[in-house]
């Protein structure tokens, strides 16, 4: 065995161990810089590694324009059709050839790449969600050496393996609607689904090393340390914390010894095994650790709002016989239980579906995250990652579904996900096709899945694993024109799904569920082949419903469901988010621009007929003076919408109907974040703003909630519904007003007990009679509304407020506009804080407070104003002045509009 003390100063980003070296490739590595070209030779520019082909043409100005500019993912589309060749030169020195074993590998490739290294092909890529591995001991030379990454276009590549498998049979569908402005074949690659379009987002088929690349040397008996897994079983008093180690080789190399060692950040004695290890296949070895924790050493991890979120650090140190440590890791890692429970209802059919962590039941709360870029090299910017995620937070939920079409996102989300408290729900990435089985695709997937659940392995947020998004249904549904071969079509879907991936997640983790779909019927799809009768079914799993016909802000249009995984509604972004990327005669709903920026078949005239069933919309003289309005109502009726449909499947916690339905214990809407600039179902824009939706979000997923609802016999129904632990005493006050006062013509307050963990239904009687004898006239629904407050024992407010209003918002009497002004903004008690007074004369409704230029959040928005003077707070994102902000503020309410 050689042992050189490697010195390769300038080359290395580190190089601590005597038996090992590392090389990064990327361009922060200066001794040359990457180049990128296309096949013809007529563009040649510098590149950029971590990074993507359509970043770099942008930075060199082949680019002109942003990416999201206006029609540019058509206009830019000719970039993802070329050949791009990613290349670089690296210097070698003597020192590190000597090495016996020399890998180069590459942590992300985006997508169908072959890998040239000094002209010699060393191998191939075809999946962005692996890490390749080549052996290139006998390529790499001392001095020059030249890495050459040959990129395919994704287009051409889907398209080929496409007629390919054609010969057999094709793999559906054959294309996405036109209405995406996309490309067709996604699902023959093992590429970001999103990346050829979406019914929310562009196509831009990118290409690129969009993860770091290095090039590893090391001596014949260790190994790269690839991966660190970790995960706490509770076995009665006593956390057995299993740690697995992976390493990586030459294929040729029979054996490794050395020393593993765990240490944990509690006073229990570390771990340390002396082993030989064989390889399980050729290169690849690994072994486990186990650590026993008292249980009383061990703070628990928990969800948002139900705990804290303690994690304990973990560090992994690898040595060889002689006590060298050739590799070290170090995870965060949290103690907490979780189970999915899929049990018999009581006294009812069907099963439950719920999460329970340490052992209490928890209601999920929260949306659906798509990535937040469509460059990959893009997705993972920290600071909208943390601005993404602390809204969820701040919005009181407690889960997030990474959806499949996306990706598997960066370790710094998770790692986020873990200190904020909330619930990852892990797709695979399949979503919204039929997928080939071919033995180099499941070879592919199989790989996938080993590294993606390793990587995520040690996360106490990661809590499901789901093999893809609405496969199962699109089978059943026959939305791809499947149902002629469904027999065929059938067996592919087991074969991926339930002998390919399934196998892989149970063998790399015991403590996680795996359900096939989302929607499923979990155990029940199982029982019926996996693919179910309905998988839509109320009485079992979770479900997706949308529905743009029927009136969204009706609580009685909803399904019964165990579990809502998927419920939305469309809105645009604000003018700000959209002026950034067009010219102003775009911002209107007729031009090509807006369409252009609505991807789902007929959207904008769903979305027309849906402001119209509860909003008037008046005849504006020009498109442009309807513009902001337009705008502002699709936000009203998206976040009107959700609200209802939220606060049923919370109210649907303690519900069972006769016929079994009910125990609803999720409830997560269609969708976080946006991608770009366009109609979609999100609550926050691109970039972070919030949409008036996660303004309510904030209130309907509030811990503890009073949530009024009419049934379709025109009873009034208030509940309260609680998330907390324990029970508390509470007021609930009861106020009618009528539109055209502050001052209410009826209030009354009861004494309520808020039960933990429930929902409690403390009010029933006829709406009509009870506004009559509240002193609202026979008209009542037109001019009277309800608001209901919930106060603690103490006075506070236990509980955001919350209104109902009995009739149509487009007959009301005495609705008139407010004139609401700024009365003071004042400085906050923390840095870019501030506190804005406002004023009004008259009852407003969806008051919307904009500081366009200024980024930040109000502590309310789009909010019901009932009293004469009002505070919110500011929370600005840059430095500004309470004159800056009084400046820059303007306030509109729905009477304006009218
Ligand atoms: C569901 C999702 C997404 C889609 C959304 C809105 O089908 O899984 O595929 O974007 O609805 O249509």
């Amino acid at each position: 065995m050689i042992r050189t003390i490697t010195l390769i100063a300038a080359l290395l980003c580190t190089s601590i161990y005597s038996e090992t070296a590392i090389h990064s490739l990327d361009s922060s590595s200066t001794d040359s810089a990457w180049t990128v070209r296309n096949a013809n030779g007529s563009i040649e520019v510098p590149a950029v590694v971590p990074g993507g082909i359509y970043t770099d043409l942008r930075a060199a100005g082949v680019l002109t324009q942003d990416i999201y500019y206006r029609f540019n993912d058509i206009n830019y589309r000719w970039v993802s059709r070329e050949n791009w060749t990613y290349s670089r030169n690296f210097i070698v020195e003597e020192e590190f050839i000597q090495m016996d074993q020399i890998f180069l590998v590459f942590h992300g490739v985006d997508t169908v790449a072959s890998v040239y290294l000094n002209d010699k092909h060393i191998g191939n890529t075809d999946n962005m969600f692996v890490r390749y591995s080549f052996p290139v001991k006998s390529v790499v030379q001392r001095g020059e050496n030249r890495l050459e990454v040959r990129f395919e276009s994704s287009i051409t590549a889907a398209e080929q393996q496409y007629q390919k498998q054609a010969l057999t049979y094709p793999v559906l569908p054959t294309c996405v609607p036109d209405e995406y402005r996309g490309e067709c074949h996604v699902n023959h690659l093992r590429k970001m689904q999103a990346s050829f379009s979406w019914d929310w987002g562009p196509a831009f088929p990118s290409a690129g090393l969009w993860k770091k690349v290095v090039l590893y040397a090391f001596v014949s008996d260790v190994a790269i340390l690839q991966e660190v897994t970790a995960s706490a079983k509770l076995i009665d008093n006593t956390w057995l914390l299993q740690i697995g180690i992976f390493l990586e080789a030459g294929k040729d190399i029979l054996q490794i010894s050395g020393k593993f060692e765990a240490i944990l950040e509690l006073d229990v004695i570390p771990v340390t095994e002396e082993a030989v290890l064989l390889p399980n296949e050729p290169g690849q070895f690994n072994t486990t650790l186990y650590m026993q924790i008292p249980k009383d050493k061990v703070e628990l991890w928990w969800p948002n709002e139900l705990g804290s979120q303690k994690l304990y650090n973990l560090s992994v140190r690898v040595k060889d016989n002689n006590d060298y440590i050739y590799g070290q890791m170090s995870l965060k890692i949290g103690f907490r239980t979780i189970e999915l429970v899929q049990e018999p209802v009581e006294s009812g059919e069907g099963l439950t579906f719920y999460i329970k962590i340490n052992n209490v039941p928890i209601f999920s709360k929260g949306s659906n995250w798509i990535p937040s870029h469509v460059l990959p090299e893009k997705s993972a910017d920290p600071d909208i990652i943390y601005t993404l995620l602390s809204s969820a937070k701040a919005a009181h939920m407690n889960m997030l579904r990474v959806w499949g079409g996306g990706m598997y996102e960066s370790d710094l989300f998770y790692q986020l996900a873990d200190e904020l408290g909330i619930l990852i729900w892990q797709d695979f990435m399949f979503a919204c096709s039929l997928y080939p089985t071919n033995s180099e695709f499941l070879q592919s997937v199989k790989k996938e899945v080993t590294q993606q659940v390793r990587r995520l392995h040690h996360h106490p947020s990661v809590v499901i694993w789901a093999g893809n998004n609405e496969n199962e249904a699109a089978l059943r549904d026959n939305w791809y024109g499947s149902s002629s071969r469904f027999d065929l079509y059938k067996a592919d879907y087991i074969k991926l799904y339930v002998d390919t991936i399934r196998p892989v997640v149970l063998a790399e983790d015991s403590t996680r569920p795996y359900i096939v779909s989302s929607p499923t019927n979990g155990i029940e799809s199982e029982r019926e082949g996996y693919i179910a009768e309905n998988p839509y079914s109320s009485l079992y799993g979770d479900v997706h419903y949308y529905n743009y016909i029927a009136d969204a802000w009706n609580p009685n249009n909803y399904p019964n469901t165990r579990f809502a995984s998927e419920y939305g509604f469309q809105s645009f972004p604000s003018l700000k988010s959209l002026s950034e990327v067009s010219i102003p005669s775009d911002l209107i709903m007729q031009s090509a621009f807006i369409d252009h920026r609505q991807h789902h078949p007929g959207g904008n005239s769903e979305l027309r007929l849906e402001i119209l069933q509860h909003l008037q919309l008046r005849n504006y003289e020009t498109p442009e003076e309807e513009f902001p309005t337009f705008i502002y109502f699709a936000q009203i009726n998206q976040a009107m919408s959700i609200k209802t449909a939220t606060e049923f499947y919370r109210r649907g916690r303690s519900l069972l109907t006769s016929d079994g339905q009910g125990v609803t214990m999720g409830a997560l809407y269609w969708q976080l974040n946006d991608i770009w600039q366009g109609a979609s179902w999100s609550s926050l824009e691109f970039g972070g703003k919030w949409k008036m939706l996660h303004y309510f979000a904030r209130n309907f997923f509030a811990p503890a909630l009073v949530s009024p609802s009419v049934t379709t016999d025109g009873d009034l129904q208030i509940h309260l519904i609680s998330d907390y632990l324990e029970d508390k005493e509470t007021m609930l006050r009861v106020s009618v007003y009528r539109w055209n006062s502050l001052d209410p013509v009826h209030q009354r307050s009861s004494a309520h007990t808020l039960h933990n963990a429930s929902v409690t239904k403390v009010f029933s009687g006829n709406l009509q009679t009870y506004l009559n004898n509240a002193g609202c006239e026979q008209n009542a629904v037109k001019s009277c509304f309800l608001h209901f407050s919930l106060f603690s024992e103490n006075g506070d407010n236990i509980s955001p407020d919350n209104f109902l209003f009995p009739g149509s918002l487009k007959e009301l009497t005495d609705f008139e506009a407010a004139t609401i002004t700024i009365k003071s903004v004042t400085p906050g008690r923390e840095a870019n804080t501030f506190e804005i007074t406002i004023e009004t004369n008259r009852v407003a409704l969806f008051v919307w407070l904009e500081a366009s230029d200024i980024p930040g959040e109000f502590s309310d928005n789009g909010f019901l104003l009932i009293t004469q003077t009002w505070k919110v707070e500011f929370n600005a994102k840059e430095e500004v002045t309470s004159e800056q902000l009084k400046g820059n503020i303007t306030i509109i309410s729905l009477a304006d509009t009218y």
